[in-house]
């Protein structure tokens, strides 16, 4: 039986990962923080369907002699480092925290795995954020990196401190650049959620007000369960190498307001202009969305559409679910919560 070691288990990917590998017949380990056994309730509600099935070491990516324990222990033959402080918007009101996580974690655990279990094979999970004021579109492996945000920078280092490993102790790791991936398990502060569970919450007790930065930004969003496949597919290969994981289609924040209205049985048009434009239900004439200055970020990126086309061929990946397959899934969810 193989054995697999994921950091951010509990987690958006981390809890689609752990069921995949369960069905695939691993030994799924998990790292969790010490916090996550106060509040079980809460932060364990992504794996609680299959916690009896899982080994969870308690312990944190800052503590290199934690993770040292845990790779002589468990000797994993894949690792998938999904742990970090995944969210732009608090990378820039706590950068050093964001760098911490996100960097040293990185190291820590290659220099653990390197040290106690230089056979397992590893995964970081980059980002489409690495490409930040993009240099051309589509975004493929071989675009140059124009990180915008201090989350981008510590994902660009990720990246290269993995392709060392690989490249100086002839490590079995590499790197996925993922464009966005979402879910109903995706976290509330995300735009998708954020959209998707107010407009549900509207939408049942017709109060409340959504509020909204930049409308006009392009994501090329995906399907969580469809990605960490991908990840999987990766660490299956005879050699080690970086991929692009996207859908290849991209659409602004405005559609997906709009979309996620439609599914929540909401006429929506828009009215006024910049700061003042807002979002108004046609069957009730209330108003439920807003532009709030404040969840503009100080330097946005505008455009991500990423090009797949190295993941197609050589992995055999492809997405399953698309942009109104994703909208449905998460409204509906949204709906019976
Ligand atoms: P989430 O924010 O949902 O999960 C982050 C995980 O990291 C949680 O399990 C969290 O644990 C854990 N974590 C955070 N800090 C620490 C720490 N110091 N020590 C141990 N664990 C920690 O992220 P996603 O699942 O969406 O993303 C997974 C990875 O993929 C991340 O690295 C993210 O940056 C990257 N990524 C995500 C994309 C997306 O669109 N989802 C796209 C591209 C990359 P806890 O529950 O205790 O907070
Ligand atoms: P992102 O995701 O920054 O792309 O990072 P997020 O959903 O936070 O933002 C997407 C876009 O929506 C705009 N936006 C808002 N965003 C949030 N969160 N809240 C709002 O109210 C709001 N209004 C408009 C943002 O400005 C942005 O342009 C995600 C994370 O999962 C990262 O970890 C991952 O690496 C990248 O995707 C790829």
């Amino acid at each position: 039986m193989k054995k697999a070691l994921i950091t951010g288990i509990t987690g958006q990917d981390g809890s689609y990962l752990a069921e995949q590998l369960l069905d695939r017949d691993y030994e799924v380990h998990g790292l969790v923080r010490r916090v996550t056994l106060e509040d079980p309730t809460h932060r364990l509600r992504r794996i609680r369907h299959i916690q009896k099935d899982l080994r969870l070491h308690l312990g944190t990516i800052e503590s290199y002699a934690r993770l040292l324990d845990i790779f002589e222990d468990v000797k994993p033959d894949e690792c998938y480092h999904l742990a970090a402080q995944s969210f732009l918007h608090e990378s820039f009101e706590d950068s050093h925290t964001t760098f911490d996580t996100n960097i040293t974690g990185v190291l820590n655990t290659l220099t653990a795995l390197k040290r106690k279990s230089p056979d397992t094979r590893f995964f970081f999970a980059g980002s489409s954020e690495m490409f930040g004021k993009v240099e051309e579109t589509p975004q493929t492996e071989e675009t140059k990196f124009h990180p915008r945000s201090p989350y981008g920078i510590t994902k660009v280092t990720g990246f290269e401190i993995t392709r060392n490993f690989r490249e100086a102790y002839n490590i079995f790791a590499c790197s996925g650049i993922f464009f966005n991936h979402e879910s109903p398990r995706r976290g509330y502060e995300f735009v998708t959620r954020k959209i998707t569970s107010n407009l549900a919450k509207i939408s049942c007790t017709g109060e409340g007000v959504l509020k909204l930065g930049n409308l006009e930004a392009q994501r090329d969003w995906g399907f969580a369960g469809d990605y960490v496949d991908a990840m999987w597919k990766m660490l299956q290969r005879s050699e080690p190498e970086d991929y692009v994981v996207a859908t290849g289609e991209s659409h602004t924040v405005r559609e997906f307001v709009e979309s996620a209205a439609r599914h929540a049985g909401m006429d929506l048009y828009w009215d006024g202009e910049g700061i003042n434009e807002c979002g108004i239900d046609r069957t009730t004439e209330r108003k439920v969305v807003e532009i709030d200055p404040k969840l503009f970020r100080p330097s946005e990126v505008n455009l991500l559409l990423g090009n797949a086309s190295k993941a197609r061929r050589e992995l055999g990946w492809k997405p399953r679910v698309y942009f109104d397959g994703l909208v449905s899934m998460m409204v509906e969810s949204d709906l019976r919560k």
